[in-house]
């Protein structure tokens, strides 16, 4: 059956006409389309709901399955009485473990495949957390599907569960693999003149996107279409296929528009291998929609941690040694690890360092990636500390971070590709007045509120891929990019546009960019603040196919007007060739194909290697090995952050106002700064979710989720959200990227915890280490 696929997006009918990047005069010289600040191509479909989601599919014959879940945390599954609920009109079939769906369990990414949870629902009785997969629902709709799986009786037996790290029974296990280790960091702590030493926690929290997961899985012919909503299509057509036992081909994943993610889509969850196991039980197209509370327990959230960190110093302020061990939450069989020492191991130049982590297995849905996993959690440890020694030492939190200058990586002792950090200092400082704060905790106040300034800095690595695009030349003069990739509400659409253009000389409008669907090129995932980079790099490289390709096209076919021409003798020009033999050789790409007779023209590019084999292509596009080597890949390569914040803290009522934020980012040469910043920004906001509000409550008698929706899992509103400035100091870096970006999807949530915590210290003399700051820890 053919499938409509993702239709294509341009700016076209923005109207951007009046934009200089639209070079409408063939005369002038086009200005550079990449670099210029263009609003999100696809952003109206998305706001007039021309945008049609997966859910949204319109399908004939569509059954709705909905999940049951489990309400106890551990044990089995005695029986699960079905009678009811099948007795209802309109249902289908109820599968659970004693009548299942066939589902093999998928390799998670440790282990080199494409998942992040080994968790297969409907294979046995184990109860492993209070919201676990036990039972689907199909129905021939959504309304008798929720009816009937109200209906369901589960007898459990009941084991003892572990709810959280601090349970006696918890048994933490050493990630000896990821940790670091220098010098001798135990002496060097013991001998050292100043030292701080505390132990900071982060709550659990949820990715909570606008879009909840939700998924339409139809079968047909041995093979199988799923709309999904995903950062890698690649990833979740690998899974699908383990799932179902099935050939990899026989697998199509679209996934045109998707409605944020933040780490949350990088992997299919089980749902989406229920939709497509019933799907084929029942030879018709399936649709599996978590709920809103669903979507905190059919897949789970950054992981809730607690790291014990100490500096040791000199009394000038020199670091002598970092000793930091941390722990995070997992699934009871499932291995999600949080790396709390990414930050940590490559800030500042110490001689002496001991890190470890650990992973604490309990009775909850398998944590997973939120927004700088790893780097999140490492930088507030880390710089609220920083902090705290900068006030041990009384030394200025600038100056003491500048004393402690790493020259290189500190970790890999590789030399940095560009660290713009004391640039970002700089501007952060100048721009929020840091200057004039008097650096006295509670010294400095208006009325009832106490005025509190803070600062912390961070670092994303830029994680470098590879991937491939193919840019179809249409004789209409339209350009198409494709690829696989995704637009997750990054601007994706808009900055594979912008580098065409920018390539071809063309106006940024002619170019519609197709993605999000595994029949296009080859993309690793839309995860890790690598795609931009990485599907930047592939398109300019099909360009420069693309202009070597045109001009043997134009000097070679026998009907080319420029037949007989030397290629030396023909230039590429604004979407164009020319000749400098003949004064009036000039022919327009789509005027070259018409002469020809040809109705297109593909040229593909990618940014892997020389030698790079269809099974190094393959593992870039369906499983995370590739992103693994390209970690340990010989440069030292990052995001740098500097984050600064005023915060007002109400004396009576103990209430936290962020007033402003201002941050100045190393994100390396920026395609697009409108874009950029929105990221930014997004990410600042986040952080400041994470810092003043967000947390998962568990039932301490149940598991139970208590906060399972947006009502009762506070996130910031509009009225929260402050003046919010943001910077960009970076310089090209084309060590870090073909085209010398670097990451800027993630950077902008690191760093902001540990500047509000240390400006409520500022502000109040109270150092709270543990997030959320809520008033109950500040009064
Ligand atoms: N960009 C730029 N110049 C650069 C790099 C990026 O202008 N040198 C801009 C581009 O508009 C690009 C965007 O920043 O589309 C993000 O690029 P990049 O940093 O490569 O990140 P990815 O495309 O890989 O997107 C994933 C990243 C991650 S990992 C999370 S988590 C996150 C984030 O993006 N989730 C998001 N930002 C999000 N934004 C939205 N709206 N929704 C999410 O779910
Ligand atoms: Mo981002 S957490 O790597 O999707």
């Amino acid at each position: 059956a053919t499938v409509a696929g993702s239709a294509g997006i341009s700016l076209a009918g923005l109207g951007l006409t009046a934009h200089p990047a639209m070079a409408t005069d063939a005369a002038a010289p086009p200005s550079p389309a990449l670099g210029a600040r263009l609003p999100r191509a696809e952003g109206p479909l998305k706001v007039t709901g021309q945008a049609r989601y997966a859910i949204e599919q319109k399908l004939a014959n569509l059954a709705y399955g909905v999940t049951v879940q489990s309400t106890r945390p551990a044990g089995r599954i005695l029986a699960i009485d079905t009678s009811a609920a099948k007795a209802l009109p309109g249902v289908i079939d109820v599968y659970t473990l004693h009548h299942p769906l066939k589902l093999n369990t998928p390799t998670v990414y440790a282990k080199g495949g494409g998942a992040t949870e080994a968790f297969t629902p409907l294979q046995d009785d184990i109860v492993r957390f209070n919201g676990m997969h036990l039972a689907l629902v199909v129905a021939e709709t959504f309304e008798q599907a929720t009816e009937a799986a109200s209906l369901l009786k589960v007898t459990y037996q009941d084991d003892k569960a572990i709810l959280d790290m601090d349970d006696p029974a918890a048994s933490p296990m050493a990630i000896d693999a990821m940790a670091a280790n220098w010098g001798d960091a135990a002496a060097a702590l013991a001998g050292a003149e100043v030292k701080v030493q505390a132990t900071y926690s982060t709550a659990r929290e949820y990715n909570v996107p606008l879009e909840p997961h939700a998924t339409i899985a139809s079968w047909s012919d041995g093979g199988i279409t799923v709309w999904e909503p995903s950062q890698w299509v690649g990833g979740a057509r690998s899974v699908i296929a383990e799932w179902l036992g099935i050939d990899i081909d026989k697998v199509r994943v679209i996934s045109p528009y998707v409605g944020g993610g933040f780490g949350s889509k990088i992997g299919a969850h089980p749902h989406v291998g229920l939709a497509c196991a019933a799907s084929r039980q029942l030879g018709r197209p399936v649709k599996v929609a978590l709920t809103r509370p669903q979507t905190f327990t059919g897949l789970g959230g950054r992981p809730a941690t607690r790291q014990n960190l100490a500096i040791g110093a000199t009394r000038e302020g020199k670091i002598v040694s970092i000793v930091h061990e941390s722990w995070n939450e997992t699934a009871i069989d499932d291995m999600h690890v949080e790396a709390c020492n990414n930050v940590t191991k490559i800030m500042y130049a110490t001689p002496n360092l001991a890190s470890r982590l650990n992973v604490v297995p309990v009775h909850a849905v398998q944590p997973g990636w939120k927004r700088g996993p790893g780097e999140n959690p490492s930088a507030y440890a880390l710089e609220s500390a920083m902090d705290e020694l900068a006030y041990a030492l009384d030394m200025d939190p600038i100056a003491l971070r500048l004393a402690n200058w790493a020259d290189i990586d500190p970790s890999s002792k590789l030399p940095w590709t560009t660290r713009q950090l004391r640039e970002a200092y700089a501007a952060g400082a100048d721009a929020i007045g840091w200057g004039k704060r008097n650096p006295r905790p509670r010294s400095m106040r208006e009325g009832r509120e106490l005025i509190g300034y803070g600062m912390a800095a961070g670092a994303y690595p830029m994680i470098r891929t590879a991937s491939e695009a193919r840019l179809v030349f249409h004789a209409t003069g339209q350009i198409e990019v494709l690829s696989a990739g995704t637009d997750i509400g990054t601007g994706t659409y808009t900055i594979l546009a912008q580098t065409a253009a920018e390539a071809l000389g063309v106006p940024v409008e002619t170019v519609t960019v197709r993605l999000g669907d595994t029949v296009l090129p080859r993309s690793a995932l839309a995860g890790g603040s690598q795609q931009a980079n990485n599907l930047t790099g592939a398109v300019m490289q099909a360009a420069a196919n693309a202009r070597a390709a045109f001009l043997t096209l134009a000097a070679t076919h026998p009907k080319s007007p420029l037949a007989g021409s030397r290629t030396a003798d023909l230039s590429f020009d604004r979407g164009a060739l020319r000749t400098t033999r003949r004064p009036r050789g000039r022919i327009t790409l789509a005027q070259l194909l018409t002469a020809v007779g040809q109705r297109t023209l593909e040229v593909e590019g990618n940014t892997f290697g020389p030698g790079a084999t269809e099974a190094i292509k393959n593992a870039a596009d369906r499983s995370f090995a590739q992103l693994k080597a390209s970690l340990e890949g010989g440069v030292s390569a990052h995001s740098w952050c500097a984050q600064f914040v005023e915060v007002r803290v109400d004396e009576d009522f103990g209430t936290i106002r962020v007033k402003r934020m201002v941050a100045a980012f190393d994100s390396g040469r920026i395609f697009n700064p409108k874009l950029a910043e929105s990221q930014w920004i997004g990410g600042m906001v986040m952080g400041l979710g994470q810092t003043l509000l967000e947390e998962g409550h568990i039932d301490p008698r149940d598991g139970r989720t208590v906060n399972a929706n947006f009502a009762d899992y506070a996130l910031p509103v509009n009225a929260d959200v402050p003046d919010i400035r943001v910077m960009s100091v970076g310089i090209p870096d084309l060590q870090a990227s073909a085209l010398g970006g670097k990451g800027v999807g993630e950077i902008g949530v690191v760093g902001v915890a540990p500047a509000i915590g240390n400006a409520v210290f500022h502000a109040t003399g109270k150092r709270i280490r543990s997030l959320p700051i809520t008033m109950d820890k500040l009064t």
